[in-house]
């Protein structure tokens, strides 16, 4: 979409996850022009291996953006090579992680400049404009915040429990450690406060966009702005295209449903996008005062991306003058 010489061009904030919220991201830039969206990632899936700064979430964002991504994994880099960790697994490490070469050369350098004392936003912002990523891409804050998967077997880091652990044991709980303490960054508070319309991605509810609402302040901006917010669903038929969303939702909340990921938006959500096969969710989502669109939310290809990225902006400008802005 060009600007239309409108006085104002139209602002959007995406929230995001890795792989599913990224490739929704893609969509909307694909749909709009690149200067109106700005995407604020978690980063509490950060983690540091072998002295290096990694940022799954950030990174996944990234080279989705620049069209880099596995695009069978999601995450990661298209045709890297493994030779380095081909290396240190000779030398007697677990290869739990799978790191690339290529995607190595990316914690080398956020490292590198980490270190030299640039904050995680202004790293993200070189990374984007050298991968000539054109929306603005967020950490959702600076400083350090952690999911820690609260199991029977005790707390596990997010990584050691979702990659390693294979999400087990059940996460009986979930917290953000430093969450507490970390504040979103000015630049994340000014995007969603001069924001028309916010989406909330199709990604997990605990481990991708509960850390963001988590940091201090981020939803009562969210409640007392004025901006159209919708999510768009990451289950279809119950169950979530990647991940574990469906079992933490089941196991923390009683139902995997598009109506139960409604309900721990509530307090923001103007409307929700879910999948056609998760229409008779409709009515649980009505009675909590939220909008439902209906729609096939699968993004097969890019041109899955751009539709359903348009049919989401097109259900949020349905919603303007939303309830959640006119209550706060
Ligand atoms: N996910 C995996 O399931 N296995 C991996 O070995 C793995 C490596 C990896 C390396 C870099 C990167 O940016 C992401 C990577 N991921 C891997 C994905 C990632 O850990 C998770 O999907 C996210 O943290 C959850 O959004």
């Amino acid at each position: 979409m060009s600007d239309t010489g409108n006085a104002r061009r139209h602002r959007v904030v995406a929230l995001s996850g890795g792989v599913g919220g990224a490739r929704l991201v893609d969509g909307l830039a694909r749909t709009l022009d690149a200067r109106q969206l700005t995407v604020i990632v978690n980063t509490a899936d950060d983690f540091r291996r072998y002295g290096l700064h990694i940022s799954p979430d950030v990174d996944t964002v990234l080279y989705t953006l620049s069209e880099r991504a596995d695009p069978v994994t999601g995450w990661g880099i298209a045709g890297d090579t493994h030779l380095v960790l081909d290396a240190v697994t000779a030398l007697g490490e677990d290869p739990w992680f799978r790191l690339g070469d290529r995607d190595l050369a990316t914690h080398l350098v956020r490292t590198a400049w980490l270190d030299e004392g640039a904050s995680l936003t202004d790293v993200t912002v070189r990374l984007a404009a050298r991968a000539g990523v054109r929306p603005v891409v967020l950490p959702m804050s600076d400083d350090p915040v952690a999911t820690i998967i609260v199991t029977r077997e005790g707390e596990l880091p997010m990584q050691e429990w979702f990659v390693r652990r294979r999400c087990l044991p059940p996460a009986e709980a979930i917290r953000y450690a430093g969450a507490d303490a970390a504040r979103p960054t000015d630049r994340v508070i000014e995007a969603i406060r001069g924001a028309d319309v916010v989406i909330v991605g199709p990604s997990n509810p605990y481990l991708s966009i509960g850390p963001i609402l988590a940091l201090s302040g981020i939803r009562e901006t969210l409640r007392r702005g004025t901006a159209t917010i919708v999510a768009v669903s990451p289950l279809v038929g119950g169950r979530a295209i990647k991940g574990p969303a469906a079992e933490m939702l089941t196991q923390l909340t009683g139902e995997a449903t598009s109506g139960a990921v409604a309900r721990l938006y509530a307090d923001f959500l103007d409307g929700i996008v879910i999948d056609r096969a998760d229409a008779a969710d409709a009515p649980a989502i009505s009675a909590l005062g939220i909008e439902a669109c209906v729609t096939d939310t699968l993004m097969r290809d890019r041109a899955d991306r751009a539709r359903l990225a348009a049919e989401t902006l097109a259900f949020a400008a349905s919603l303007r003058g939303s309830p959640h802005a006119t209550d706060g």
